[in-house]
Formats: structure tokens, C-alpha cells, sequence
């Protein structure tokens, strides 16, 4: 396969050139932030609610991106069109950049700014017929008081922790509770329960990633008549539910069949989660911005 163009620190190069400093506090500490984004027959979905998200999690840790929103969106939609790409993951990754050893960001004078293009990691069809079999991980999420989830750093052993107990337990996805054990979102995903009809997902200040597909879905079900709460949950809530599915970049919307052994509702995904998968696909192509 022949190589793709990557764009690092200003210029387009082959992925093999694309290389950044052993000595870049991002590989050092995780000291960094990053996207997720997807291209959806050449458009880029909710480019600028990433964008906005991605600024906001720099700003968080005190970091500025010394390039403009318009500038960093138009590096997106180039490395895209460079790549001959109409759809595709696209991941942007902004890092406090080189710098001495030592923790202190105020040595790292430049930060070091990368997009690439990867084949989409969606799941197989049958887990969007059928729905996933998730369980809930033993790794709990650090609070908010310690480190914002709202940030999207490029420190995810947190979440990876969740990841590795859900694959040893031979299922594809990990609900992760709170140090208080309210469900908060799977380990690269957010999570939804609908019961009689309601909608209910985890509330931002419970301390989860304010998933733009998770934002998406929301609108989307209020503008179809459903009633969308946001409302701390807990286990209880998950396993007595008609239905739970959960969204993300990489996921989209995509159903829940069995949580910790428990068969979700009729045990195939429901009515509500139906609907949301295809109004959710509908819009993929149109909401954002044309490369
Ligand atoms: N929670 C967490 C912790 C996430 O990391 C979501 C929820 C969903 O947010 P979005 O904005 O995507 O609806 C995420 C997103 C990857 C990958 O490479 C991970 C995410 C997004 C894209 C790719 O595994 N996480």
C-alpha cells in the first residue's frame, strides 16, 4: 500500500518522514492533547465542534496552539484531499512539543502539531445488528477534581486499563463507573439507556467526555419528540433498561445486547436506538464542513 501523507509541524510529507522528537514532552508525559474526527463523503462531521473541543482541552492544560481554528481546519481537510480520501478517521494530536527533560511545559517553547488519515476501525455489521456485550470494568475513573475528562489528553491509560479488563473478559466494550459507582461512559465511547421511552445519558459535570456524537444523538432524539434526560445512572439503571447503546467517533451509535451478563430489554436493539442510528447516519454527511 503505498504510504500516506501526513502533516507534522507545517508541511506535508510521506507517513515514514513524519517523525517527532524523542524528547517531545508528549511522548515523555502524555503531555499533550488530540481528536478523533471522521470523514464522511468528504465532509468532515462536526469539524468545528472538534476544533472548539480540541482548543478547549489545550486551553485546559495551559497550552496554546500557535495556529488559528481556520488555519488547523483548512491542515484537515488538506491532508484529506492530499490523501484522495472521501472517507476516513482523521486523527489530530497537538503536543506540548521537545523540550529539556523534566516536567515543566515552560522548556517546550513550540508545540508539535500532527494530522493523519487511517482506515476506519468501525466494528463488524453484526454487532450494529445485534449489539455489543459490554461489562462493567474494574478500573474506575479518576475524578474530576484530579484531572478534567473533559480534556482529551493524550494521557488514556485510564480508559486503556477499562479497554484491556474488557477484552480479557472476552467482550468488545467496558462500562467505567466513578469513584462513587455511577456509570459514566465506556472506555472511548458514551453511554445511553432508554426506558418507557426516555432517553437517559450521563450528565457532563458527572465527570465524562462531552462526546460530540453524544451531543448529536441528544439533538437528534429531542427533535424527533423523545425525551432526553441528563441524569447520573447507575448500574441498576443500565441492566433494568429497554435499551442502551453507545456513541463515538469511531462507534458511532451502536447498540448494547448484554451488560455484565444481563440481557438488555428483548436482547436485540430497540425501537429508540434504531432510529438513532439512522438519523445519526443521515446526518454524517451534511453536518460539517465540505473538503
Ligand atoms: N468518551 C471517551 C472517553 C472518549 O475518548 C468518547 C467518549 C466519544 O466522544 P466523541 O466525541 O467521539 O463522540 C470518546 C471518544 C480511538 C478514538 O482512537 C477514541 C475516541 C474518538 C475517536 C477515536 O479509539 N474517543
Amino acid at each position: 500500500m503505498s504510504q500516506q501523507v501526513v502533516y507534522i509541524d507545517g508541511q506535508f510529507v510521506p507517513e515514514a518522514e513524519a517523525k517527532i522528537s524523542v524528547f517531545d514532552h508528549g511522548v515523555l508525559y502524555g503531555d499533550g492533547v488530540f481528536e478523533g474526527i471522521r470523514l464522511y463523503d468528504g465532509n468532515i462531521f462536526r469539524c468545528r465542534e472538534h476544533l472548539d473541543r480540541l482548543y478547549d482541552s489545550a486551553q485546559a492544560i495551559a497550552m496554546k496552539i500557535p495556529i488559528s481554528k481556520a488555519e488547523f481546519e483548512e491542515i484537515l481537510a488538506e491532508t484529506c484531499r492530499r490523501n484522495g480520501l472521501r472517507d476516513s478517521y482523521i486523527r489530530a494530536v497537538v503536543t506540548r512539543g521537545p523540550g529539556t527533560v523534566g516536567l515543566s511545559p515552560f522548556k517546550c517553547p513550540v508545540p508539535t502539531i500532527f494530522v493523519f488519515t487511517a482506515q476506519l476501525r468501525l466494528y463488524p455489521d453484526e454487532y450494529y445488528r445485534d449489539g455489543l456485550t459490554v461489562i462493567t470494568t474494574a478500573h474506575r475513573r479518576y475524578s474530576s477534581d484530579s484531572f478534567s475528562p473533559r480534556i482529551k489528553s493524550l494521557n488514556y491509560l485510564n480508559n486503556i486499563m477499562g479497554k484491556i479488563n474488557a477484552v480479557n473478559s472476552g467482550v468488545q466494550e467496558g462500562l467505567v463507573l466513578s469513584r462513587e459507582g455511577y456509570v459514566l461512559e465506556a472506555t472511548a465511547d458514551n453511554v445511553f439507556v432508554a426506558r418507557h421511552g426516555i432517553l437517559v445519558t450521563p450528565p457532563v459535570y458527572m465527570g465524562i467526555l462531552k462526546g460530540i456524537t453524544r451531543d448529536a444523538v441528544i439533538e437528534l432524539a429531542r427533535a424527533d419528540g423523545i425525551e432526553v434526560r441528563e441524569e447520573p445512572i447507575t448500574q441498576y439503571e443500565v441492566y433494568t433498561a429497554d435499551e442502551c447503546f453507545l456513541t463515538g467517533t469511531a462507534a458511532e451509535v451502536v447498540p448494547v445486547r448484554v451488560v455484565d451478563s444481563r440481557l438488555i430489554g428483548e436482547g436485540r436493539p430497540g425501537p429508540i436506538t434504531l432510529r438513532l442510528i439512522e438519523r445519526f447516519r443521515a446526518i454524517t454527511t451534511t453536518d460539517g464542513l465540505k473538503i
